[in-house]
């Protein structure tokens, strides 16, 4: 039994995007982050920061995202999204993963919410070489992980899309861009996205924000 803990339009999609890649069954519970005074105090038990995703696999419980891309990508491995361990693309594959939470998500989040620094002391780093970081390695690899498509790239690709199509904060560049395009043509990707904005629709909070637009 696979719980899956996921809000629409949040940080749960790329985990949404992996499960449709995989092509498992799961079952989704709504966690209301947007509720006057968040998630029930009764979700700590799953989320100790009361934030999703979190997933149950068969009585285990795991958080933070890096740690659910690369758990349900080792726990499905008929998918083959995960590169063997000790093989070369391993490494870009555990790299580029926890890059994105560890560095891409909060030099973002930093940005977004207006704190400035020009030191490199804080443990993501700088604006600047996360962009060029980004763009070297997309410039160079058609996916994270080298020529072909891993669950890292749920992780890499939803920050991106959602990062510099909607929010904004990443700058356009082609790599990106072209990357961007590579991930939004996948079936599965498509598939958790529909199904994304169709639970968002559900919900007072978007349907209020979105009234009067068209998907
Ligand atoms: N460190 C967590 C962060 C997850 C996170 O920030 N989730 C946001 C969704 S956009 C959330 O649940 N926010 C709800 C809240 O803060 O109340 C992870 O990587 O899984």
């Amino acid at each position: 039994m696979l719980k899956f803990y996921y809000a629409p339009f949040s940080r749960a999609f790329g985990a949404f995007w992996l499960l449709e890649e995989l092509g498992v069954e799961y079952e989704i519970v709504h966690i209301d982050i947007r509720v006057a005074g968040g998630p029930s105090e009764e979700y700590r038990r799953i989320q100790p920061s009361k934030k999703v995703p979190a997933i149950e696999h068969d009585g285990t419980v795991v958080t933070e995202r890096a740690a659910i891309t690369t758990y349900l990508a080792d726990a499905f491995p008929d998918a083959g999204l995960a590169p063997d361990v000790g093989s070369a693309a391993r490494g870009p594959y555990l790299t580029w993963n926890v890059y994105c939470d560890s560095v891409l998500d909060p030099v973002l989040c930093a940005r977004a919410h207006g704190l400035t620094y020009a030191n490199n002391d804080y443990p993501f780093g700088l604006f600047d070489d996360m962009v060029a970081n980004v763009e070297r390695h997309l410039s160079a690899n058609r996916y994270v992980a080298g020529d072909r498509f891993t669950a890292a790239d749920t992780q890499l690709g939803s920050a991106i899309v959602h990062t510099m199509r909607s929010l904004k904060l990443l700058p356009e560049r082609q790599a990106f861009r072209e990357y961007a395009e590579r991930m939004e043509a996948r079936q599965a990707y498509q598939r958790a996205s529909r199904r994304d904005y169709e639970m968002a629709m559900t919900l007072p909070f978007f349907q209020e924000r979105f009234a009067g637009t068209s998907s």
